[in-house]
């Protein structure tokens, strides 16, 4: 075992917490919490402990792969594999135009510099449509918040007072640092409140002063609610909202005519209870609330988001310490509507992401805009994208399909090219999960490994796409590997002239910069973050200087590249100001937008619409895809990693367990429309009578796949997202 400990991160949420290993030949022998990454501060939680299952998993892939006529798959060299996917793709592109092949994924919850380098290999195959996991959770958020202010918001649930959880179990699921932490400190302080809206009296839950136990798929006539008393009781406040917001007539017009104890009774809560949870958050010092993914992935999710966006606007809590903020990014991952829309479904493009739940819809069509290529990256979408069987049909139609992941998985055994990745501690990596603040931090890992022979990064595997798409010669290297013997400034400027000053180059920086920046082989792959780091110099001065990283773009984005490839646990790349907050609202005055009319509309409808009669057939809803303590999305393959709940059971009420005659660790068929699976039963006191719940990530192995029992038709009719929390199901006893 080495001596020292290694400096990395956890790859398992987007917390990324800063680690420390101490390696055994191939294996992460011993791992810990990392007292020196700015932002995790020595945190992990029991997670990180078992990813030597990543590093050392069964089904790793070690050559590329071609598959046979008869499904099979047989090794190939590298070489061979270059020279036939960049044929295939060119000749898709040839023959139909290089808008029907479709990227998706390009980075999970650890990876992002993969979905950089690829943007060199669309933009030489003229590829134009993507997506990614983001395009089935976080659009409804990404439109409302682009809409409103142009921008998203995140929030300091450390400096709260207030801490108001939408859909979200951040006990398991983290997303905030040091998430329990900080939910441990709130639930304690008598001073501050917890806040949970969930169906499921979750481990969040018992930690909370006011637990909104709402029935599954209600959020919208919840936050009605709220927003109702908010304004009938006139607890809006105003000093905020007349200095940084317009459209108060339109949308009180709207909230003052709710029936605030009509809505209450819908969601099942106590209308006391909805009104003390306002009040609460309207007269606290400051509130931090976070949507998730059980209201992002349910009924009127772009609603729902609506309201909550409204909630926090005429609360006013933006912009000082505790509240929401708006962080400086180094990628921005999120945006608003294209122009244009999607090429069959003419379905809304947010972020640049066409809605997972159109992609098969969009294959499977004799319309001549359908897409007929794919590359996938690091994504599983034949696991992880609704109604697996229709999806995995569409895949099978496509002329290619190019995989590049690790190991075999379900989507790569649809693959007519399987291209096999580096780890995560094979080659540098990162993320653009950056949302610190003030102080934002960044963490570019060193390599903890060199990789097995067979496998390549991706940053490698997208420079030998290119040039064998003739995308970038030798002759366009050339000058810049001379320049990069005279040092760092000479190549730069040759950089500035040959590379972005041509517009056939300028697209292919990241592949440039990955061939001619001359890097320790355990940080090759961090080369992408000097053009990152330039337009972050570029966009946002002021919180770079501030961190250290000042003076003109390109000095600034030299010393800022130059920390992070020294910053072994991270650093903080940009320090910002309260006060800034409300500057960074982007829309044309500058303020707030509270009135979205097409979403009041929705409001007015939603609120006096009558309950759907209970369905006879399926007269349970159930939550597909819920966050465990040994659940992470499909990045632990080997369901050895597990320690806890290996057939990742089913958790249902005690009602409706006595009802149907079951008991813990019974077998049961459960049932949707789509599909029928056998699944082994929990009964739980934290279920309440009609809601049952299956994890996610599991049907690798082990357990149930969520997605054979959804349908891509349930979705939201703004942009798309998926209903996996409000699967109408029945269970029997086998
Ligand atoms: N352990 C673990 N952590 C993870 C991940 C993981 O796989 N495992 N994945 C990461 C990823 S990719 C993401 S996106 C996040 C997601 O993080 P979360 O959104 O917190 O995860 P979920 O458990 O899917 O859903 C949250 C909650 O929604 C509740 N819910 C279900 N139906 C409803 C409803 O109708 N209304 C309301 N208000 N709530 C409802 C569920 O009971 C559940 O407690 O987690 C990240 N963290
Ligand atoms: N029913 C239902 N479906 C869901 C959800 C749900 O709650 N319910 N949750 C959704 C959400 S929020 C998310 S985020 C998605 C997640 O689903 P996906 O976006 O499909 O991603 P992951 O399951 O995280 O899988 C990551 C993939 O990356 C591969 N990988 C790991 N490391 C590397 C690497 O270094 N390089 C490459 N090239 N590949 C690598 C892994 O082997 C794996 O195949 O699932 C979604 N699907
Ligand atoms: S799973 Fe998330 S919270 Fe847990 S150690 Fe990993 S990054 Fe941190
Ligand atoms: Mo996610």
């Amino acid at each position: 075992m080495t001596t020292d400990w290694k400096p990395t991160a956890c790859i398992l949420c987007e917390c990324n917490c800063g680690l420390e290993v101490k390696l055994d030949g191939t294996h992460l022998a011993l791992i810990r919490g990392d007292e020196r990454h700015p932002a995790s501060r020595g945190y992990a939680c029991e997670k990180a402990h078992r990813l030597d299952h990543y590093q050392n998993a069964p089904d790793r892939l070690r050559s590329p792969m071609r598959r046979r006529a008869d499904g099979t798959f047989e090794e190939i060299d590298w070489a061979t594999a270059i020279r036939e996917v960049a044929e295939r793709l060119a000749s898709v592109r040839d023959r139909f135009g290089g808008e029907t092949i479709f990227y998706y994924g390009g980075g999970g919850q650890g990876n992002h510099l993969p979905g950089a380098y690829a943007t060199s290999t669309r933009r030489a195959l003229g590829s134009r449509y993507r997506s990614s996991a983001l395009a089935q959770e976080k659009t409804g958020e990404f439109w409302v918040g682009d809409r409103m202010m142009g921008t998203v918001t995140r929030a300091d649930f450390e400096h709260c007072e207030v801490a108001f959880f939408l859909g979200k179990n951040p006990w398991h699921s983290h997303s905030i640092p040091r998430a329990r932490v900080t939910l441990k400190e709130i639930s304690k302080d008598p001073a501050r409140t917890l806040i949970v809206v969930d169906p499921r009296r979750t481990e969040t839950a018992e930690l909370a002063d006011l637990h909104l136990q709402v029935r599954p798929g209600t959020d919208a006539w919840l936050l009605s609610a709220m927003l109702g008393t908010l304004v009938q009781e006139d607890l809006v406040n105003h000093a905020f909202v007349s200095a940084h917001a317009i459209g108060l007539e339109e949308v009180v017009a709207s909230l003052r005519a709710i029936d605030v104890a009509k809505c209450c009774e819908r969601t099942g809560v106590d209308e006391a209870l909805v009104r003390e949870a306002t009040r609460v958050i309207a007269r606290s010092r400051a509130m931090s609330s976070f949507e998730d993914l059980g209201v992002q992935m349910n009924r009127e999710s772009t609603l729902v988001s609506y309201l909550h966006h409204l909630l926090v606007a005429l609360t006013g809590h933006l912009g000082k310490e505790g509240t929401h903020f708006i962080p400086t990014t180094l990628v921005n991952i999120t945006g608003g509507a294209s122009a244009k829309p999607s090429p069959v479904a003419g379905a809304r493009i947010i972020a640049g992401m066409v809605p997972c739940n159109v992609i098969a819809g969009e294959i499977l069509t004799d319309h001549p805009g359908r897409y007929r290529a794919m590359l996938v990256e690091a994504a599983n979408p034949a696991h992880s994208l609704a109604d697996s069987v229709r999806f995995r049909e569409a895949l099978s139609a496509l002329d290619t399909l190019v995989v590049i992941d690790v190991a075999m998985t379900e989507t790569a055994r649809l693959a007519h090219y399987v291209l096999p990745a580096a780890t995560q501690f094979e080659k540098a990596e990162a993320t653009f999960f950056n949302f610190e603040f003030p102080k934002n931090v960044f963490h570019l890992r060193a390599r903890l490994f060199a990789p097995p022979e067979g496998a390549l990064p991706e940053a490698e595997i997208h420079a030998r796409l290119v040039e064998a798409l003739g995308a970038v010669t030798e002759a366009d290297l050339a000058p810049l590997r001379e320049a990069a013997k005279l040092g760092r400034e000479a190549w730069a400027a040759v950089f500035m002239e040959k590379v972005m000053g041509d517009p056939r180059l300028a697209p292919m920086a990241p592949v440039i910069l990955y061939r001619t920046l001359e890097l320790a082989p355990e940080l090759k792959e961090g080369a992408v973050l000097l053009g990152l780091a330039l337009k972050a110099a570029m966009k946002s001065p002021a919180s770079l200087e501030r961190a250290g990283f000042g003076g003109e773009p390109l000095e600034a984005a030299d010393k800022l590249f130059t920390a992070m490839l020294t910053s072994a646990s991270g650093l903080v790349f940009a320090i910002d100001e309260w006060s800034e907050v409300l500057g960074r609202i982007t829309t044309p005055d500058g303020k707030i937008q509270l009135a979205l009319p097409d979403l009041l509309t929705e409001l007015n409808r939603v609120v006096s619409s009558a309950p759907s009669p209970a369905e006879t057939e399926f007269p349970l809803v159930l939550s597909a895809g819920e966050r465990r303590s040994f659940t992470a999305n499909t990045i632990l393959r080997d369901p050895a990693w597990r320690k806890k709940d290996a057939a990742g059971a089913l958790r249902i009420s005690p009602a409706d367990a006595t009802r149907l005659g079951l008991e813990t660790g019974s077998s049961a068929k459960l049932t949707t429309r789509r599909g029928s699976v056998i699944v082994s039963v929990e009964v739980s006191e934290s279920m309440q009578p009609g809601h049952v719940s299956l994890p996610n990530g599991h049907g690798i192995g082990a357990g149930v796949a969520p997605n054979d029992l959804t349908s891509e038709q349930d979705r939201d009719a703004f942009v798309g997202t998926p209903w996996h929390k409000f699967v109408p199901a029945r269970v029997e006893r086998v």
